[in-house]
C-alpha cells in the first residue's frame, strides 16, 4: 500500500498524468481507500511542486503537468467517492468557486468533491469567476453557503468583491460565506466579513455542517 502511494506521489512531483490515472487505479484495486490516496500522496506530492516551485527548482510548465497528473487521479478517485456517497436527504446548497482573476482549481474542485460526498448539493462554478455570477448562482439555486477560493494575495480581494455583490444583490442574509486558499485566514475571513474560513477540504466540510446547523437552528428558534 505504502509503495502505491509514493508512486503516486512520485507521479504528481513528477508530472506523469498518464502514471497518475494508472496508479490511482491499481490504488483502488489494492482497496486504497480514495481519501487515503488524497491525504496521502496527491495533497503532500503537490506541496513538494509548491515547494520546488518556490526555490527556483520548478518553472510554471512543471506545476501545469502536476496539476494534470493530480487531476489525472481525482478522476479516477471521484467516482467512488460519489457512489459511497451518504444517501441521504440533500443537506444544503453550495455555489462555490475560485474568484475571478485566479485559475487554480485543484482545491476549489477538492473541497467540492468532498461536499458532494457528505450530501450536499453543490454547484461548482469554475475558476476566474466574477462576482456577478456568484450572485446570479445563489439567486437562481437558492443556496445557503457560498464557497470562495483564492490562491494568490492578488486575487484574495475578489472574495471581499463577492461578499460586498451579494450584499448589493440583497442576498448577503440568506447565504453563509466560507472562504479558502493557501493565502486566507481566519483573520482575513474576519476582514471580509466572511462567516467562516476553512483550511483544508476535511474541515471545510466540518465548518459547512455547523454554519448550516446553526442556520436551520435559527430560522427554528430553538437555542435562542
Ligand atoms: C498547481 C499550481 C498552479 C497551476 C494551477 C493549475 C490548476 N489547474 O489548478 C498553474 C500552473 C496554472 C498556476 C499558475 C499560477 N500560479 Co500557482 N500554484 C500552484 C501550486 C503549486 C499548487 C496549488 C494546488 O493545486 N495545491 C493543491 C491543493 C489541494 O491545495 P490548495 O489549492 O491549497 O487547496 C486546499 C486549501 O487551500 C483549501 N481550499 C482551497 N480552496 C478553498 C475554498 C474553500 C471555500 C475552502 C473552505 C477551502 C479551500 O482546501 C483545499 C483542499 O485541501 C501552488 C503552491 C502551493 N503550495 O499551494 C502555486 C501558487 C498558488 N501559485 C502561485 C503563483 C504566483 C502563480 C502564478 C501567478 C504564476 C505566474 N507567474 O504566472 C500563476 C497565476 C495564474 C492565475 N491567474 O491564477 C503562488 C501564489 C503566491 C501568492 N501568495 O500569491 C503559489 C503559492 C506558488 C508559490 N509558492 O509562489 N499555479
Amino acid at each position: 500500500m505504502v509503495e502505491i502511494l509514493n508512486q503516486l506521489q512520485q507521479a504528481v512531483i513528477l508530472g506523469e498524468p498518464d502514471q497518475a490515472r494508472e496508479l490511482a487505479t491499481q490504488a483502488l484495486e489494492s482497496s486504497i481507500a480514495p481519501l487515503t490516496a488524497i491525504e496521502e500522496a496527491l495533497n503532500p506530492g503537490m506541496q513538494v511542486v509548491g515547494d520546488r516551485y518556490e526555490r527556483g527548482e520548478y518553472f510554471i510548465p512543471d506545476l501545469m503537468m502536476a496539476a494534470e497528473a493530480m487531476k489525472a487521479a481525482m478522476a479516477v478517485f471521484e467516482p467512488v467517492l460519489m457512489a459511497r456517497r451518504e444517501q441521504r436527504q440533500v443537506l444544503g446548497t453550495v455555489v462555490i468557486g475560485t474568484v475571478e482573476g485566479d485559475i487554480h482549481e485543484i482545491g476549489k474542485s477538492l473541497v467540492a468533491t468532498m461536499l458532494s460526498t457528505v450530501g450536499f448539493r453543490v454547484h461548482d462554478l469554475g475558476v476566474d469567476v466574477p462576482a456577478s455570477e456568484f450572485v446570479a448562482q445563489v439567486r437562481e439555486t437558492g443556496a445557503n453557503v457560498v464557497g470562495l477560493s483564492a490562491l494568490l494575495t492578488t486575487t484574495m480581494r475578489n472574495q471581499e468583491a463577492v461578499i460586498a455583490a451579494l450584499k448589493e444583490a440583497g442576498l448577503r442574509e440568506q447565504v453563509k460565506v466560507i472562504i479558502g486558499g493557501a493565502p486566507t485566514n481566519p483573520e482575513w475571513a474576519q476582514i471580509i466579513g466572511a462567516d467562516a474560513y476553512a483550511e483544508n477540504a476535511n474541515e471545510a466540510v466540518e465548518v459547512v455542517r455547523r454554519l448550516l446547523e446553526n442556520h436551520i437552528r435559527g430560522k427554528m428558534g430553538i437555542g435562542r
